[in-house]
């Protein structure tokens, strides 16, 4: 009833009577105001005129589980949302959710995480209120070598989805950054747990800077936000994750069925800013020169001073402009 309450007080641009609420849902108009009740302690601005009834004021839009599974048009990925006010890491909580045997498609989200990370160790900042910080729960039938590529189709899952929501100009970084104008505005960090031959998970967690006004001191060269770029006008939280995970679905399931990059990667260069860049690539491999190409296989195509080319696995891989002289 409470759901339908709110799907009805949505539609509406004015007053909704509780006669007709009790009407229509076949209920007292004692338990409608009790549904309302409940509503305002969620947060929902609610306002209530004798003789005119409820009113919801759609200002301050909510973010909370049921908002983001309300109206998302996916069909397993993301239907079980578990939201939380503050976190340690989404991927560490999606971790211990598929310990427990949570099933694929189980969506985590924060408002805030106290121990977000990127890769290797290294600290994601994860401001309260103004952030996409979330992981998904991925039980995929492939090798472990191949999970590193659900890193190169999320970013473009993450690219497209901003693309039809905001029209700003994306670009992805090889493999795992979203750029605006050369500023990082994602970071996904895809990790997996099996064994040799055998993926038990894996988690892929996305971190958008959305709505963040201020980025501490040291990253302020290198980080931007989609409100920033927006010209100050800020982007609705639910409508971005409902649009990744309606992408991102799409790609998976496409994977997972042809298990081969070749299908997505005319896209995914189309997408990418590091083509054409002098690279050195950190990791396993310390590879300098140009980036002249992406494979058919996600790999990077380096050709270094020498004229020679080697490909760079996505895995565990860091790029930065190459250094000068
Ligand atoms: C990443 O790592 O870019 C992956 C970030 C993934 C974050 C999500 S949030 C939800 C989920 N839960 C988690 O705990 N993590 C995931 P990497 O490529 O290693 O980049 C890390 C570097 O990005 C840092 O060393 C900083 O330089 C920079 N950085 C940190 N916070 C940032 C931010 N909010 N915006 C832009 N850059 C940031």
């Amino acid at each position: 009833m409470r759901q339908k309450i709110l799907e009805i007080l949505k539609k509406s641009s004015d007053y909704v009577s509780g006669e007709y609420l009790g009407e229509t849902l076949g209920v007292s108009r004692t338990s409608i105001w009790k549904a309302i009740k409940q509503l305002r302690q969620e947060g929902y601005d609610i306002q209530a005129v004798s003789n005119r009834g409820y009113y919801l004021s759609q200002n301050k839009e909510l973010y909370n589980a049921q908002e983001i599974e309300d109206g998302l048009g996916t069909k397993w990925l993301g239907k079980q949302v578990y939201f939380y006010k503050e976190i340690d890491s989404t991927n560490a909580c999606i971790r211990r959710l598929a310990a427990e045997g949570a099933p694929e498609g189980t969506l985590a989200v924060a408002e805030a995480q106290s121990a977000g990370r990127g890769r290797r160790g290294k600290e994601w900042t994860s401001q309260e209120g103004v952030g996409i910080w979330m992981s998904l729960l991925l039980r995929p039938d492939i090798s472990p070598n191949q999970t590193p590529l659900l890193t190169l189709l999320t970013g473009l899952a993450v690219c497209k989805a901003i693309q039809k929501t905001t029209d700003l100009p994306v670009q992805i970084k090889w493999p795992n950054d979203i750029l605006i104008g050369g500023k990082k505005i994602c970071g996904i960090l895809t990790e997996m747990d099996g064994e040799m031959t055998r993926v038990n998970y894996v988690v892929v967690g996305i971190g958008i800077n959305v709505n963040t006004e201020y980025f501490p001191e040291e990253l302020e060269a290198i980080a931007t936000s989609l409100k920033i770029e927006n010209n100050g006008v800020a982007i609705s939280r639910k409508k971005l994750i409902q649009a990744i995970l309606t992408e991102l679905e799409g790609y998976y399931e496409k994977y997972v069925k042809e298990r081969d990059f070749a299908y997505f990667y005319e896209e995914y260069k189309s997408a990418c800013v590091t083509i054409g860049q002098e690279v050195y690539t950190l990791g396993k491999e310390a590879v300098e020169g140009k980036a002249i190409d992406i494979n058919p296989q996600g790999e990077l195509m380096v050709q270094k001073a020498d004229g020679s080319i080697v490909t760079v696995f996505s895995g565990e891989v860091s790029i930065r402009p190459r250094r000068k002289g």
